[in-house]
């Protein structure tokens, strides 16, 4: 019987579809040839590879889980492989498409008219809109109930006042899903670049997912009109929901960053040669790298299992809670072990683990951040909301 393959120990790729299968197969060869060569530079250099925009839509990898209006229509479990193929290369590459779908595209679908359908989902998925998704505040992000950005009725408009900080995409999107507080609860607005008040600022110096752009946006006096007011979305319920979309990709986003450690460590285990035998002939390199494959492992199936629950309608958000915390630890964790195997090395940009590692602290803070998912979870067992 053949050996099992380190990256995938208990052959969850059988457990794919032929159709499946051609999704991960595609977007891992655009990864291979497209975004690793680059990469590392770009990280580097503080720069997202807009360049590679046009390919990802072209490939169909926007609002890919999402039916009609140019949008592919894909099942959950391939969104989640697009997500871990794009992850093995860069969180921040795998950012892009979270916030594009999950966060922008999937809001005006599910809570969009049909004229606003119609005028934004196809362009999006063409790759010639940018969206970003303004939740977060500067006072705060884990308790976005208490926002303090509000909309005011005004005739046929809105007139929007607030900030929003750690917005993925925001200086380059097109335009912006906003969610204000309104004497009629929370409402969510498309915020279209160009509206005179509205402004983006990049957020600089950062340390981690230096191949994303993260900005602030800002609100003085914005005029909306209603037309671009989500009617179907009320309430916090409604951004929340978005949330669980791209905490979903996450889940499966982050076994792909872990895989690509793994590789990079078990490659130079093989071929570092110290005390006149190869590293990987140790112990304690081997048991290392088995356990690194135990936790990939045990990602890997929660993510597929998830999917499958997600594919059958069944899926709670407590349930993604759980995969997001569980799987971005598991990485984060992975990385930072591996940046370590690879020695001195490992601190270069030369090696990808120690990207990935800083790219994962800013992974496991946003979209929820280990505490909140661990209460998430703990609220579901004991019916009490201990946030
Ligand atoms: P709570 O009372 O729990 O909920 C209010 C209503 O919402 C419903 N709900 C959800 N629905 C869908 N998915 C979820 N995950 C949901 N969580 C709650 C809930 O059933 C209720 O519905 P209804 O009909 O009864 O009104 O609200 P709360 O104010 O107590 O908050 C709970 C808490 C702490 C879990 C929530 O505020 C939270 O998740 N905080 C974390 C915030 C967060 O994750 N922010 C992320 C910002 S976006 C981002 O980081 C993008 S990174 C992008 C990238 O680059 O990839
Ligand atoms: P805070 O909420 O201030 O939390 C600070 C600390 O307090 C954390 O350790 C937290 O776990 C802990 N804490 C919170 N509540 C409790 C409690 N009840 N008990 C114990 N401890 C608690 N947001 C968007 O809206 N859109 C985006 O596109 C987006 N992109 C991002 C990109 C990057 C690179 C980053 C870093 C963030 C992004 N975010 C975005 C924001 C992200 O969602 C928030 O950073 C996150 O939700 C945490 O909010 P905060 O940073 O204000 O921390």
């Amino acid at each position: 019987m053949r050996s099992p393959d380190p990256a995938d120990f208990y052959d969850v790729r059988s457990l794919l579809s032929d159709d499946e299968q051609e999704v991960q197969d595609s977007v891992a060869r655009f990864v291979d040839e497209q975004v690793l060569p680059i990469i590392s530079d770009c990280f580097e250099e503080d720069r997202f590879p807009l360049e590679l925009v046009p390919q990802m839509a072209e490939m169909g990898l926007f609002g890919c889980n999402l039916d009609g209006y140019g949008c592919a229509g894909l099942n959950n479990v391939s969104y989640g492989l697009v997500c871990q193929e794009l992850e093995r290369g860069d969180s921040g590459v795998r950012s892009f498409v979270s916030v594009q779908n999950s966060l922008c595209m999937y809001p005006i679908h599910r809570w969009g008219s049909e004229e606003q359908k119609k005028r934004w989902l196809p362009e999006m998925a063409a790759g010639r809109l940018i969206g970003c998704f303004g939740l977060t505040e500067p006072d705060g992000g884990s308790d976005p109930g208490t926002m303090r950005t509000r909309a005011r009725r005004d005739g046929d408009d809105w007139i929007l006042n607030g900030a929003k900080m750690w917005i993925t995409n925001g200086t380059i999107a097109d335009l912006a899903i906003v969610w204000a507080a309104s004497d009629d609860g929370v409402l969510g607005f498309v915020v279209e670049k160009g509206t005179p008040g509205y402004e983006a600022r990049d957020i600089r110096r950062k340390m981690s997912l230096r191949a994303s752009i993260t900005s602030e946006l800002f609100f003085d006096d914005v005029r909306v009109p209603e037309a671009n007011r989500l009617p179907e979305a009320r309430g916090l319920a409604a951004p929340l929901a978005c949330l669980t979309q791209a905490r979903y990709g996450i889940a499966w986003g982050a076994v792909g960053a872990a895989t690509a450690c793994l590789e990079e460590a078990r490659e130079f285990a093989s071929a570092r040669v110290l005390f006149g035998r190869p590293l990987d002939h140790t112990q304690t390199i081997q048991r290392r790298l088995a356990d690194i494959v135990r936790r990939i492992t045990t990602a890997r199936l929660m993510a597929l299992q998830l999917g499958r629950l997600k594919d059958a309608g069944r899926m709670h958000f407590a349930q993604v809670s759980l995969a997001k915390w569980n799987n971005v630890r598991m990485a984060l964790d992975v990385a930072r072990e591996v940046r370590d195997i690879l020695g001195g090395g490992g601190i270069t940009l030369d090696h990808h683990a120690i990207r990935h590692a800083l790219n994962l602290e800013s992974v496991i803070t946003y979209e929820g951040t280990e505490t909140i998912h661990e209460l998430i979870v703990g609220r579901t067992i004991t019916g009490v909301a201990a946030f």
